[in-house]
């Protein structure tokens, strides 16, 4: 069997408020699979555009490599807490895909959860998680171990 492949979704121009979290998502994601987005936790993007390096891809090719990786993954899993158009859109193309999809929600960052992502849990493949900082590695681990063993 091909190795597995994850999508993490998490805010860029939405705002980088929940980055160093990102990372934490991320680097527990990379023990259940190869993540195809890692980039999404650089602190060299920021949410006006890349620091330093100059290297700019240009949206139409940002926008047509993530949707082929989001094509090539097993599964999407997505910090919603910050709102992002990005991260809506990918979800949204990701559920027509019939992925499996798991979006993290943090009830502490005060904000309500968009109806159209808690609304699109349907308790199987797409599914929204409420969680605390403290428990998401937890969290991350019992969805590839329990919830979806065979993913
Ligand atoms: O609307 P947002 O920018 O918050 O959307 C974030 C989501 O869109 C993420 O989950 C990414 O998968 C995708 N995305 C948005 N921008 C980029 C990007 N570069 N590179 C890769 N994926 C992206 C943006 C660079 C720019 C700030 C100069």
């Amino acid at each position: 069997m091909a190795a597995r492949t994850v999508y993490f979704c998490g805010s860029i121009r939405g705002g980088r408020e929940d980055r160093a979290l990102y990372e934490r998502i991320i680097r527990e994601l990379g023990r259940f699979g190869t993540v195809l987005t890692e980039h999404i936790a650089s602190p060299a993007l920021t949410a006006r555009g890349t620091r330093g390096r100059g290297e700019d891809l240009g949206d139409r090719f940002i926008h047509d490599r993530d949707i082929e990786w989001l094509k090539e993954a097993h599964v999407v899993v997505a910090e919603v807490s910050q709102p992002s158009l990005g991260v809506g859109y990918e979800l949204g193309r990701a559920v027509d895909m019939n992925k499996k999809i798991l979006c993290l929600f943090r009830p502490s960052c005060g904000r309500v959860l968009s109806a159209m992502i808690r609304g699109a849990d349907n308790g199987r493949s797409v599914q929204v998680k409420d969680y605390d900082p403290a428990d998401i590695e937890q969290i991350i681990s019992e969805y590839f171990t329990v919830t979806f063993p065979s993913l």
